[in-house]
Formats: structure tokens, C-alpha cells, sequence
């Protein structure tokens, strides 16, 4: 595998001997491309998606911590901004591991790791002012030749425990949104937050026709998600440690109101299938841990 840096500094790339690539933006630590063997872009950036540190990326795989959402009743996060600090602070590069069996090419594996803590110097200033606690993330991003990983590990180094929640907010890219079918959500209770009253348990498969934000709780953490497109599947989503699968699209309303969204349109080639642990908080102790991971595997 090859890792190489961009002229500007600004974002990392690695490539496996079969051509297969992933690209992550120091700010955010947030993946904005991943393709396959052939060059096909897994993952959808919007148009005008900001690069440039500015605000958190429009697309690929934004990180949401210590805060899903908003949480107004809150105490320790409800000052802080939507989806929290990690996706729009800058975050260092630890390091690369690959692992290549020389007779098989088809073991080949990339780990990129980064790290952000209460003490770096590319927090976002809001963090350290709105959310005094002492935490190490250390996001590892993993590529093979049929899948990508995506792993976070949050630690309390500090006195005061403290409660947060951790997503990853991945962009997944399709053809048609209205060939897309979801299933492994099936008689799985959900919050929506389209229209909170009704969250009644479907069957699978879930096709995707309007505006869609749901918070699913799975009953067991290890139950896949897959995306199919015109019935062939395209993408299978398994959790580690991570107690809720969020499914979202924002259709036409929602895509028009946000000026980072392009194309307008974009929506139908998009589906948000994001893997967290956001229906409750975790408390951690000082010295405790919380490790959450997802692997998306092309089917
Ligand atoms: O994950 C779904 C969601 O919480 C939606 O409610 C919508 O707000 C989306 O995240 C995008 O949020 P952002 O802050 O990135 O515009």
C-alpha cells in the first residue's frame, strides 16, 4: 500500500497494490473518498462540500462526538454545536499499518490512524470552552480490497467522568434512491424525526420516498444492514460496540435548504446509513474507554 500526503498537507491518501483508494481530510479526520479497484467513488461528496476547514464536510464520513444532534436538556453538551467539535477540528496523523501477504494480494490492508485530544492545538476553540473535560480519540480508518472500516476509541484521561455519544455519519453513494432498498432493520424500533408520532416496526425491505431521519435500535449490535440498488446489493453495514443504525435523507425541502448541498438534486444519489451509539450516553469513568467501530463491505 502507498500512503502519501497532498501538497497543502490537508488530507491523506492510500492506495492498495489492486488499485482500491481512500482519502481522509485532516480537518474532521473525515474520509471524502473512497473507490474501488476500478475507480468507482463509494462514498457522495456534495459539489460544494467545504475542504477547506471552514465547516464540517457536506459528504463522505463526517464524525459525530461527544453529541448526536442537539441536546438542549443536556447539561455537559447543550452548548455545544450540532453533532459536536470532532468533524470540524483538525485533527493529527499517527501512522499507517499495512499488512500485505506477498503471494496474496488479496489480504492486502491499509490503517490510517488519527488523533485528537483535549490538549491538540487544531480543537475547535469551542471545545475546550464549552466542554472542559480531558479526552484522547484515536480514529483508525481501514481499507481492504472489499470493505472499509471505520474505528473510534474515546478515553477519559481526566478527573471528571464524562457522558458523550459517538456516530459516523457516512455518506453512502447510489445510482437511484428510488431503486434502493434497505434491509436488516425489519420489526426494529425506531425514533423518527420526520414525524415523531409515527415509528411503527416494518417489514423489510425500507425504500427510501421522501425525507427520512430515523434513529433505529437493533436488537443485537451485530445485525447487518445491507443497501441493495435495482435488487442487487450494493453495501453491507456491520457495527461493533455500536447499539443504533440512524437512517437518513434529506429529499427535496431539506436539500434546498442547505447551502452546502450539491447538486439540489443530489439526493437521490445519496443515503446517510450511519452506525452509533446515540440513543442513550456513555458515562466514562477517568481512565475508562469506549471503542465503536463499523465496517461497510461491497457486496
Ligand atoms: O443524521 C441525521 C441528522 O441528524 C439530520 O437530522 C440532519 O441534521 C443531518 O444529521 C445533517 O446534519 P448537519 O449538521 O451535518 O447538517
Amino acid at each position: 500500500a502507498t500512503v502519501t500526503f497532498s501538497e497543502d498537507n490537508s488530507r491523506v491518501r492510500a492506495e492498495l497494490p489492486t488499485g482500491e483508494s481512500v482519502e481522509v481530510l485532516l480537518h474532521g479526520a473525515t474520509v471524502i473518498s473512497w473507490k474501488d479497484a476500478a475507480g468507482d467513488e463509494k462514498l457522495w461528496l456534495s459539489d460544494a462540500a467545504k475542504l477547506d476547514g471552514s465547516k464540517a464536510v457536506r459528504g463522505g464520513i463526517p464524525l459525530v462526538f461527544p453529541v448526536f444532534g442537539t441536546a438542549p436538556d443536556h447539561e455537559q453538551t447543550k452548548t455545544l454545536p450540532q453533532h459536536g467539535f470532532a468533524r470540524t477540528s483538525r485533527w493529527e496523523f499517527l501512522g499507517k499499518s499495512t499488512s500485505e501477504d506477498s503471494f496474496s494480494l488479496s489480504s492486502a490492508s491499509v490503517k490510517l490512524d488519527f488523533g485528537l485530544s483535549s490538549a491538540a492545538a487544531g480543537l475547535d476553540p469551542l471545545a475546550r470552552e464549552r466542554w472542559p473535560y480531558a479526552f484522547n480519540l484515536i480514529y483508525s480508518v481501514t481499507l481492504t480490497r472489499d470493505s472499509l472500516s471505520t474505528g473510534l476509541v474515546v478515553t477519559n484521561d481526566g478527573e471528571k467522568p464524562f457522558d458523550c455519544q459517538v456516530l459516523f455519519h457516512t455518506y453512502l453513494r447510489v445510482k437511484d434512491i428510488n431503486e434502493v432498498a434497505i434491509a436488516g432493520l425489519a420489526s426494529t424500533p425506531y425514533v423518527d424525526k420526520v414525524s415523531p408520532a409515527a415509528s411503527a416496526p416494518h417489514d423489510d425491505p425500507l425504500a427510501i420516498a421522501a425525507e427520512t431521519d430515523r434513529v433505529y435500535t437493533p436488537a443485537s449490535a451485530s445485525a447487518a444492514v445491507t443497501v441493495s440498488e435495482s435488487g442487487e446489493p450494493k453495501f453491507r453495514i456491520t457495527r461493533d460496540n455500536l447499539s443504533d443504525v440512524v437512517v437518513w435523507n434529506p429529499w427535496t425541502d431539506k436539500a434546498a435548504g442547505m447551502a452546502d448541498f450539491e447538486p439540489k438534486d443530489g439526493f437521490r444519489q445519496m443515503l446517510c446509513i450511519e452506525p452509533g451509539s446515540v440513543s442513550g450516553w456513555q458515562v466514562l469513568e477517568q481512565g475508562d474507554a469506549f471503542e465503536g467501530a463499523q465496517t461497510i463491505t461491497l457486496a
